[in-house]
């Protein structure tokens, strides 16, 4: 037996955990680890199953290559081989244009992808770079962008400070929070109330975390950038507002928010207008306040409208950079500071729908446009790492016949799956507990500074490459380099462009210092080990990898403090209220005011016990709530006719769905969960009650605009009972992939 301790590495919360293991070094048991300053011993389902995670017999353990639609187990040098002459034929005959690259959301929470992500796309030389991001936060970095000059200054909410929260379309009970890290969010909001503050929650649904705050308010799905017009329009005209920072653009402010005062804005979000003037008013007397939203007014039509208003309405009340308000975190591994050039996106566009890139990527919602559209720079080979597009993407069916017609197909995934079904190699990682982990991007956005490394608790097997080995190897072979290149190659290039980056850098603490002679003294037992202590090394606590081993439970760095100046990169110098492109976003806001609603609209939800697409396997995290159902109003059952399953329809699809009816949600709207839709995997457990694909009734041509970002809720639908049938298969069918 023997006790060990780690970060959860599954969703943003980073608690930490004690786990015990036997003499056969099978998890015993997982608990939350009391001695982690952040997490206090918090833990949710999922972090239990950790054990169960790591263990399942379902997980690949070597490589997998599909031969005559057959999959075969062989060797990684064999493996690579493949990679090498799939990937370089392709290049050979269309050209690097031609290959792609997805990043899914697991590259938030390794060590190996936040460092190899750039490098593997740069490597294959191609502007078809897609990820989560903009099927998620993408909006978020373009307002912090346009606003701050800096896509990475990512505002949080002072969570344990605050006098007044108003969290729109964000369940973090549930989802223990995004862009947010604060393990044990529950504590914290019922912290909130018993020290007298007031938690406001703006959802379609009457969510668990609707449940702990003082008020409830159901908002059409999708017009949260009304609403928080509304807000920004009432601060306006009855002078409250309170500008902490240099501002520019109040009077352009002013302009843009007249059309949107309370009485115009409550028909089209529900909202009563009294109730959006009420909260303009509290939000400005709070003594400090914060207004923080994720998904559920990210991934909308005006995602990036709705993140820039969330950071106009901090700022306005003089919540911006103030503690109680929202800040930024001070990381101890190298340090976000202020962004390297003046702030833009569309450097480039998408060759089939002209879309511009955002952050070096192209919107995940035309990535089955460039797959499937002939001509020259046609996409026909994918490298995709931690993704399950087919489950995640709006239009994920659509995009499976994409991925099915592929010239050749790598993914760096631990399962076969809905989407991996179509590569031609599975390169599988580590399992986790062979991972060390560190969170290189959720420790930016922690509500308290703080940082915690975890060594990998079990050894790799002979001959057995870690991830970031995995994708070094794809690098080399992108590079021409071949598949037996020594990936150690691509550890040092990338630790030279750090340490010589650092020690030119004023101010650094290793300035001017010798790049060979710090990194002799760099400690660590991998590449992303070496370029954590790199990092640690030049961040601002003076801290290093022996350091953080020397604390196993995490150091505790101090409360959030101002540093607006330090990231604030706009030409002004100051945060820009009413930058150019939300007043182009305005317009359009304004022509769907004068749009009719629809009907009915679906929304998502997330889970407790399911992360995204794959949980679903793990036999603790089964059954009971976690359940793919469509969740409708009891009124909306009636009026409709409704029995135990239903059809939906929408623009894209159809799906046949039990139906869970539940006073929680609004009238007009339905909620299905994301990333379900197993049947036919080879993953026991997940393949029974498969549930469906909600992806195939949401559209990939709709999106937010500014940022290319998908749209997942308020999206239209009709739903009938499930006589009503359509001459079109209701199951958001994929294809099996091709046998060739
Ligand atoms: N248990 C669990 N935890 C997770 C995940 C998971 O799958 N399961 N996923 C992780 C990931 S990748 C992320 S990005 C985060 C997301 O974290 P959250 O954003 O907190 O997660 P959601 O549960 O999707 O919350 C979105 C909420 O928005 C509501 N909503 C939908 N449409 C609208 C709208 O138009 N306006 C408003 N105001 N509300 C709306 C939904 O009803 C829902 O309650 O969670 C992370 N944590
Ligand atoms: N309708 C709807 N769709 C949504 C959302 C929604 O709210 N509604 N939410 C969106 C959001 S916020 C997100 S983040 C995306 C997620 O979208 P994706 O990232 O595409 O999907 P995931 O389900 O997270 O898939 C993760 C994959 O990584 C693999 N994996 C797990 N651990 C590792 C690892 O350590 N290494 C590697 N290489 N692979 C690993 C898993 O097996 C799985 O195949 O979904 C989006 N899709
Ligand atoms: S809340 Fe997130 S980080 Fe914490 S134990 Fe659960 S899954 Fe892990
Ligand atoms: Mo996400």
């Amino acid at each position: 037996m023997r006790t060990v301790h780690r970060t959860c590495p599954l969703c943003d919360a980073v608690c930490g955990l004690r786990l015990t293991l036997d003499d056969a070094g099978q998890v015993t048991s997982v608990k939350g680890d009391p001695e982690d300053p952040f997490s206090k011993g918090y833990i949710c389902p999922k972090g239990a199953s950790l054990g169960h995670l790591d263990a399942d017999p379902d997980r690949l353990r070597v490589p997998m290559v599909r031969r005559d639609g057959e999959w075969h187990e062989v060797s990684w040098d064999e493996a690579f081989r493949v990679v090498d002459e799939g990937l370089n034929k392709v290049i050979d005959t269309h050209g690097r244009e031609s290959l792609a690259a997805y990043f899914g959301n697991p590259t938030f929470h390794t060590m190996a992808g936040p460092l190899y992500r750039g490098p593997l796309g740069q490597a294959l030389g191609t502007r078809n770079i897609y990820s989560a991001s903009t099927i998620d936060q993408m909006p978020k970095h373009v307002s912090c962008g346009l606003m701050f000059g800096n896509p990475m200054a990512i505002p949080v909410p002072d969570l344990d400070r605050t006098d007044y929260l108003l969290v729109l379309g964000a369940n973090p009970v549930e989802s223990n929070g995004s862009l947010c890290a604060a393990p044990n969010f529950p504590a914290r909001l019922k912290d909130l109330r018993k020290r007298g503050g007031r938690l406001v929650v703006v959802d379609p649904r009457r969510t668990r975390t609707a449940d702990l705050a003082d008020e409830h308010l159901f908002i059409r799905p999708g017009t949260d950038a009304f609403l928080l017009y509304g807000i920004v329009h009432t601060l306006l005209a009855e002078n409250l507002t309170a500008i902490g920072v240099d501002v520019e653009g109040v009077e352009d402010l002013r302009r843009l928010a007249e059309d949107f005062a309370p009485e115009a804005v409550s028909p089209i979000c529900g909202v009563p207008a009294e109730k959006i003037v009420r909260l303009a008013r509290e939000l400005a007397a709070a003594p400090t306040a914060a207004v923080y939203s994720r998904i559920g007014a990210c991934t909308v039509e005006f995602g990036t409208a709705a993140q820039w208003l969330v950071d106009v309405i901090n700022t306005l009340t003089g919540n911006l950079d103030r503690p109680g308000g929202v800040m930024f975190t001070r990381i101890a591994a190298g340090g976000i500071g202020p962004w390297h050039e003046p702030y833009a996106t569309g450097h480039w566009h998408s060759r089939v729908r002209g879309l511009p890139e955002s952050l070096g990527e192209f919107p995940v919602a035309t990535l089955a446009d460039e797959i499937e559209t002939p001509g020259e720079g046609q996409v026909r080979a994918l490298v995709s790492v931690a993704g399950n597009p087919v489950l995640s993407a709006p239009g994920g069916p659509r995009l499976a016949r994409a991925l099915a017609d592929l010239e050749f197909m790598v993914c760096v995934d631990p399962y076969l799956n809905e989407t991996t079904q179509y590569a031609h190699v599975i390169l599988p990682p580590p399992r986790i507990l062979q991972m060390p982990h560190y969170d290189f991007l959720l420790l930016t956005v922690t509500v308290r500074n703080y940082t915690r490394y975890s060594p990998a608790i079990r050894e790799l097997e002979p001959g057995q490459p870690s991830e970031a080995a995995i994708m070094g190897r794809l690098m080399l072979i992108a590079q021409g380099q071949g598949p037996d290149a020594d990936p150690s190659a691509v550890d040092e290039m990338m630790l030279g462009g750090m340490l010589a980056g650092g020690t030119s850098m004023p101010g650094s603490p290793v300035e001017g210092m010798d790049v060979a002679e710090l990194r002799a003294s760099l400690e660590g037992d991998s590449g992303p080990e070496l370029m954590l202590d790199a990092m640690l090394r030049m961040g601002p606590y003076g801290l290093s990898l022996a350091k953080l081993r020397e604390n196993p439970h995490g150091i505790d760095l101090g409360p959030l403090g101002p540093r607006l100046a330090e990231l604030l990169s706009t030409a002004s110098g100051k945060v820009e209220l009413a930058p150019p492109g939300m007043a182009e976003e305005t317009g359009r806001m304004l022509e769907r005011l004068a749009t009719p609603a629809p009907e009915m609209v679906l929304i998502g939800r997330r889970q407790l016990r399911s992360l995204n697409s794959w949980l679903h396997n793990v036999p603790t995290l089964r059954g009971g709530s976690n359940q793919c159902t469509l969740h409708i109003h009891p009124d909306d059952v009636t009026r409709l006719g409704l029995g135990d399953e239903v059809v939906v329809r929408s623009a894209n699809g159809e799906l046949v769905v039990p139906v869970e009816p539940t006073d929680m949600i609004m009238p007009g709207v339905v909620s299905l969960p994301h990333g379900w839709g197993h049947a036919g995997t080879p993953q026991r457990l997940a393949s029974v009650e498969a549930g469906v694909n909600a992806n195939a009734l949401t559209d990939e041509s709709v999106i937010d605009v500014p940022s290319g970002n998908a749209v997942f809720n308020g999206v239209p639908v009709t739903v009938s009972p499930i006589d009503i049938l359509g001459d079109t298969p209701i199951d958001g069918r994929i294809p099996a992939p091709a046998s060739a």
